[in-house]
């Protein structure tokens, strides 16, 4: 059967030219398939499971302190739960810029505890001790010897005149505990040096050499960055106080004071220079000393941190000018620090040294600029021409 012979090879023709037909189908179908899996994989993050992690071996951390010497010293930080970002920022700055190479330890204080968010993120920030301590009461309080009615009255005047902080209670209790109290703290005692940092300040530059040694080696006091006139509103009888303790106690008065950073009459009257004391490195000898724990005593007793509202930079700073010899006052110059408003922008040689990003022709404390007026710095200058 020809015609059923050809229809057989005919059928099995068509049957192969089918088999290949799919054998082509399922080829392609293959590739799409391996070429969708090699997009897909593509996208892909490619090593996810495959790269070990980075072991502790690598982790720079906890090493040891210096090798060398070190001073008897502490960052102090006052501050508030609230404050914990300002904090934040203040300290990592300070351990990046100078800290993390030389481990100086902490101390946080507050006026009520300290939570244990504060407590962990502050942590954090550092491989030194870190010690969080509460201000006793009686330390931060208006004291019963003032008259709240003259007092409260006094406030509302402050107010009226637009003086900031002029209704604040707890600020002046703030005030009050930094002229007279924070020294004498149970975590303090042991320390001698301490350098006092704010939330929120900035730190411009690399400090690659330890503050507290230069204090301790060179006999000095008191370190500052920032001088500045007062507002007067705020002191109007404190000179007054202050001329009353010295002729009680002129044996207090160095022979070689700074008089006049803070007077531009020899002393007749007080010019409101005063060194900033958001940020202060300094020998806490000076205050645990007879003169000035006389002086704050007898300041206190005035009732000026309450009835106006004496700031413990003005208090700090007359009593340094008058207490201590004036080249125990050191200008930290290359610090480049900013405290809301007023900065201390390196010059020159120390703005290379230190890698500070902040402009010098800025700078708050610059002979020339357009702040000068406000600026007592040529006035300590002037202590050693
Ligand atoms: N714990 C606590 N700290 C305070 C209080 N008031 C001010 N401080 C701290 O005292 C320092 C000075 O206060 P601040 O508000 O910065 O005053 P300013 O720098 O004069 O404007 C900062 O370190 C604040 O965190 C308060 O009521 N409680
Ligand atoms: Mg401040």
């Amino acid at each position: 059967m020809p015609g059923s012979m050809e229809g057989h090879v005919i059928h099995n023709y068509t049957m192969m030219m089918g088999n290949k037909k799919n054998t082509k189908f399922l080829y392609l179908t293959l590739a799409i398939i391996i070429s969708l899996l090699f997009v897909f994989e593509a996208w892909q993050p490619s090593d996810i499971d495959s790269t070990p992690p980075v072991t502790t071996s690598y982790w720079k951390h906890n090493h040891p302190p210096p090798l060398g010497r070190r001073a008897n010293a502490t960052i102090l930080i006052l501050a508030r739960n609230s404050e914990l970002a300002g904090v934040i920022s203040s300290v990592k700055q300070l351990e990046d810029r100078w800290n993390k190479n030389f481990h100086y330890p902490y101390v946080f204080l507050n006026d009520e505890p300290f939570d244990a968010n504060f407590k962990r993120r502050v942590k954090e920030l550092t491989d030194s001790q870190v010690e969080f301590g509460l201000i006793p009461l009686p330390d931060w309080v208006q004291p019963d010897w003032i008259d709240e009615s003259i007092a409260s009255k006094n406030r509302e005047h402050l107010v009226k005149q637009g003086v900031i902080y002029g209704g604040s209670v707890s600020y002046r209790n703030m005030c009050r505990f930094n002229s007279g109290f924070f020294y004498r703290h149970e975590l303090l005692t042991k320390y001698q040096f301490y350098w006092r940092v704010e939330p929120d300040v900035t730190y411009y530059c690399d400090i690659d050499y330890d503050p507290f040694l230069v204090m301790q080696d060179q006999d000095k006091l008191y370190g500052f960055t920032i001088a500045l006139t007062e507002w007067k509103k705020t002191i109007p009888t404190l000179w007054k106080s202050v001329k009353e303790f010295t002729r009680e106690y002129p044996q207090y008065v160095s022979p070689h004071n700074a008089v006049d950073f803070i007077s531009d009459d020899g002393g007749y009257s007080y010019n409101t220079c005063h060194f900033w004391s958001n940020f202060e490195i300094a020998n806490m000898d000076l205050w645990r000393g007879e003169a000035y724990t006389k002086f704050f005593d007898f300041l206190d007793k005035k009732g000026g941190f309450y009835y106006e509202r004496w700031g413990d930079a003005p208090v700090h700073s007359i009593a340094v000018s008058l207490f201590a010899r004036r080249d125990q006052i050191h200008y930290f110059s290359d610090i480049g620090y900013k405290h809301e408003y007023f900065s201390n922008c390196p010059q020159g040689e120390q703005h290379r040294r230190g890698k500070c990003w902040c402009d010098s022709k800025s700078s708050y404390q610059l002979k020339n600029g357009a702040l000068q007026i406000t600026s007592c710095l040529a006035r300590y200058e002037d202590l050693f021409k």
